[in-house]
């Protein structure tokens, strides 16, 4: 690797109360660079205590945060969020060690996580209730308050990004927040909690706890005094966090994975396609990402000429480590390395030899070609269940309905793409899917503006855009006798 221009601590601590400090028990976990197989440094292992003493340091900060004018609020949000921005090319460095993924899609990541700040930071002091007409005689009108304490687990494949989906509508709207970064990748959480700080964030408002599941993350969920739950990873996982959180009665928004349906047309703009299903599975962040085009339905049509065209473009990716931005850089962790290998031994076994890739890459750290299978049924594994890497299923269908019916055909429902020059079949598709957002001739079209979250097994409540602001605020319902 070449040299590092950033310089990256060695030892991180806990980030509490805007303090570092090390973990009660003094354990600590190494966070490795999946491109170099090095450690990048030793981080403290939050265990239950550490969450207590972050969620109690919340709960103290929270009278005098969501007391601040809401105009106050979002004026120190957008000096957190001009911050982030400001430091965009350090914190895309240590994402990039510590995640793998390419340089460029780390500076997109963090500059997006300042935009989720700003962007919720304008909505500070817009958070309105309604005025209710009643009968004569009362007046009725409703206010919308902040939680609590909001506890956020993040996954390692955005660290930075789902960290400011979450924290961001849950500052903007008063609570204050606890986060516990996934085990792999937790120095851009913590990076980011220091930096808040500086910028004008008050302590307490938002900690940062790293550590494993079982030891921190299960505690934060069940602890008394977390009122609300934020969990972004797996469906299993998911569901432990949904159950303890409905058991604390407290409201718990889950963004599952996804298997989702990608479906061409032949009258599609056939190069913008190809260059969105590359994007889709394959060069962002190696097809890490619960909303990846992995399932891609070809119209019989252009099945032929669509994958010589796609093989050609995946033959062109550049792989290698993300310092050196590549199409494709390595995956985040051995874990998800053997985890994707072994589907593929799967893929080979149920639908034959892969069209392209199949292998890994022999060197030092996570690598994984691109891999696209061709002839997948849907009653294959590679065609229902969450692969999360570069590994493409390819399914062929006829006509509209059984485009439709092999895109339901799944347990989850998190996106969908369709790409065809027909309006009409566009939005036939679109009011069809049984998914939480629809990609029309572009994969990965929409914004931070826009509701994000899954039907299905693909999880519960909208992230992003106003729709998030829902999950950290509680209504209440005033109603006065006046006559
Ligand atoms: O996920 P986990 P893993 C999918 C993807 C991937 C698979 C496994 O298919 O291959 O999940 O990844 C914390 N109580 N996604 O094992 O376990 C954990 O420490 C509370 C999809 O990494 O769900 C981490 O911070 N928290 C996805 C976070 O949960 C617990 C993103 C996610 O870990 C916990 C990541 C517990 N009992 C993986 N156990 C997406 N939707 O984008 C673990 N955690």
């Amino acid at each position: 690797m070449s040299r590092s221009p950033v310089e990256i601590p060695e030892e991180y601590g806990l980030f509490i109360d805007g303090e570092w400090v090390d973990a009660s028990s003094g354990e600590t976990f190494e966070t490795i660079d999946p491109a170099s197989e090095e450690v990048v440094a030793t981080v403290a292992a939050a265990n239950a205590d550490d969450v207590d003493a972050a969620v109690s340091n919340a709960a103290d900060a929270l009278d005098e945060w969501r007391s601040v004018p809401g105009r106050e609020r979002g004026r120190i949000l957008m000096d957190v969020a001009d911050a982030i921005r400001e430091d965009a090319d350090r914190l895309a460095w240590i994402e990039t060690v510590d995640n793998g993924k390419p340089l460029s899609q780390a500076k997109t990541d963090v500059l997006r996580c300042g935009e989720y700040v700003a962007y919720y930071a304008g909505m500070a002091d817009k958070i309105e209730g309604e005025s209710i007409p009643m009968s004569e005689g009362y007046v009725d009108y409703t206010v919308h308050e902040p939680l609590g304490v909001t506890g956020h687990i993040i996954p390692w494949n955005f660290p930075v990004g789902i960290l400011g989906r979450g924290l961001a509508p849950a500052l903007a709207a008063g609570n204050t927040v606890v986060a516990k970064p996934a085990e792999q990748t937790p120095l851009s959480a913590l990076e980011i909690g220091a930096l808040a700080v500086e910028a004008g964030l008050p302590a307490g408002v938002f900690n940062v706890v790293p550590g494993f599941g079982p030891d921190a993350g299960e505690p934060l969920v069940r602890h008394d005094d977390v009122a609300q739950v934020t969990f972004t990873g797996s469906v299993p996982t998911g569901r432990l966090v949904g159950k303890a959180a409905i058991e604390g009665l407290k409201p718990v928004h889950l963004e599952l994975g996804g298997k989702n349906p990608n479906v061409v047309y032949p009258d599609a703009d056939l190069d913008r396609a190809v260059e969105s299903t590359v994007k889709s599975i394959f060069s962002r962040n190696a097809g890490q990402v619960c909303s990846s085009g992995s399932r891609l339905l070809l119209h019989e049509d252009v099945h032929d000429e669509f994958l010589d065209r796609l093989l050609t473009a995946v033959d062109d990716l550049s792989i290698a480590p993300g310092v050196e931005d590549p199409d494709v850089a390595a995956i985040t962790s051995k874990e998800q390395f053997d985890s994707i290998m072994e589907y593929i031994e799967i893929g080979r076994e149920e639908a034959g030899e892969p069209l392209i890739g199949g292998e890994a890459v022999d060197r030092t750290g996570y690598f994984i070609e691109p891999t696209i299978f061709d002839g997948v049924e849907m009653d294959m594994r590679i065609a229902r269940e969450e692969i999360f890497g570069p590994v493409l299923s390819v399914l062929t269908f006829s006509d509209e309905r059984e485009a439709i019916e092999i895109a339901n055909d799944v347990d989850y429902g998190l996106v969908s793409g369709i790409f065809t020059s027909d309006i009409g079949r566009a939005h036939r598709f679109a009011r069809e899917v049984d998914a939480g957002g629809v990609y029309i001739n572009e994969w990965f079209s929409s914004g931070i503006e826009a509701p994000f979250g899954g039907y299905k097994d693909s999880g519960l409540g909208r992230a992003k855009g106003l729709a998030a602001l829902e999950e950290y605020t509680q209504t209440k319902n005033v109603c006065a006798r006046i006559d």
